[in-house]
């Protein structure tokens, strides 16, 4: 028999919803969410101390070298605790990941990591976990604040501080070229919390240069041909640019390549810096046709599941963990090439 899709998370969140209420307390009374408000397991949802969990990790995507290094270390850091890790791959789709999530629900995974593509499209199933008395930590890329809360509707943030990350760029650039820029953003997915605050950081920075013009920003999506398509388009619209910022390192490897394709030389008459710290960047940095990449830590498996352990043991957590992320320029990439991703 067909079952209706569409349905069936429905029934399982429902019948999850229905033992919550039977139980009293989901997750068996365990420390971490207040039992003060929301629904009876905890807002949000109490975890229970065990020696070893069923974890749910909810990935975006699998494209790109930042993406698998993320995934290993957190199968890595599953593995060495004994846990048992269910995992699944969104392959950059906002509705997948949904149903991906409702899936983790349905088998009533202990804990659900999740790394949302967008601010906006995971909050319906942020909210259908907490239905179900499973907590959510959110992990590398955040959600809507106005549509889902930490310490309320999921348990915390743990990722990097994108505004800073845009800065950090900002000032580096404004350094090298005197205060005096032509320059081609290239954005990451529209919608995702990294691009927002990193265009932001960035873009805000500028401001304070006066000799430092945008001359375009547009979506690259994260994506290293879809970088170097953009770029290549932009390039013809603003044959006068003297510098690329994109909001990952996979778009300025694609940049480079446009930038090569049309006869320019990255590094020398155009300045190309980014952020992520991958292995690419950082040997473009070494042979001169990138600035600078500031570094956006992928390795989220021991902070992640520590996290888990706190939750549990009923420690009271920040809103948001923050990741501290270094900066890679001439004067350290050769020093960190044995360590990245
Ligand atoms: O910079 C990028 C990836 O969410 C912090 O997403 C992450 C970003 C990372 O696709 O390369």
């Amino acid at each position: 028999m067909k079952h209706n899709k569409s349905l069936r998370p429905g029934i399982s969140i429902l019948m999850g919803m229905l033992l919550c209420v039977v139980l009293a307390a989901c997750g068996g009374g365990g420390g971490g969410g207040s039992t003060t408000t929301g629904s009876s397991c905890g807002s949000p949802p109490a975890l229970a101390k065990k020696d070893h969990y069923r974890v749910g990790f909810s990935q975006n995507a699998s494209n790109n070298p930042w993406r698998l290094a993320e995934t290993a270390s957190i199968k890595a850091e599953a593995q060495k605790r004994g846990d048992t890790l269910v995992y699944a791959d969104a392959a950059n789709s906002g509705d997948k990941q949904v149903s991906d999530v409702q899936s983790m629900i349905a088998q009533k995974v202990d804990v659900i990591l999740l790394a949302p593509i967008t601010e906006k499209a995971l909050v319906p199933a942020v909210l259908q976990a907490k239905s179900a008395c499973i907590p959510v930590i959110l992990i590398d890329r955040d959600v809507d604040h106005t549509l889902a809360q930490p310490n309320k509707d999921y348990v915390t943030f743990i990722g990097s501080d994108f505004v800073q990350q845009g800065k950090r760029v900002a000032d580096w650039l404004i350094q090298a070229t005197g205060g005096k820029a032509k320059i081609i953003e290239l954005e990451g997915t529209t919608g995702a919390s990294p691009a927002i605050n990193r265009k932001k950081g960035f873009d805000d920075e500028i401001k304070t240069a006066p000799g430092m013009v945008l001359l375009a920003s547009q979506d690259g999506d994260f994506n290293r041909d879809t970088g170097r398509k953009v770029m290549a388009t932009l390039l013809q619209a603003h044959p006068d640019v003297t510098a690329v910022y994109a909001h990952n390192d996979e778009m300025a490897i694609g940049a480079i390549a446009a930038l090569k394709a049309a006869g320019r030389h990255p590094g020398k008459d155009v300045i190309v810096v980014s952020i992520d710290g991958e292995r690419d960047a950082l040997n473009a940095i070494i042979n001169g046709e990138e600035g600078t990449s500031v570094q956006s830590s992928p390795f989220f498996g021991p902070v992640s599941f520590q996290t888990i352990d706190q939750y549990a043991s009923g420690t009271k957590l920040p809103d948001w963990i923050v990741v501290h992320d270094m900066q890679f320029t001439k004067a350290n990439a050769q020093a960190n090439l044995a360590n990245s991703f």
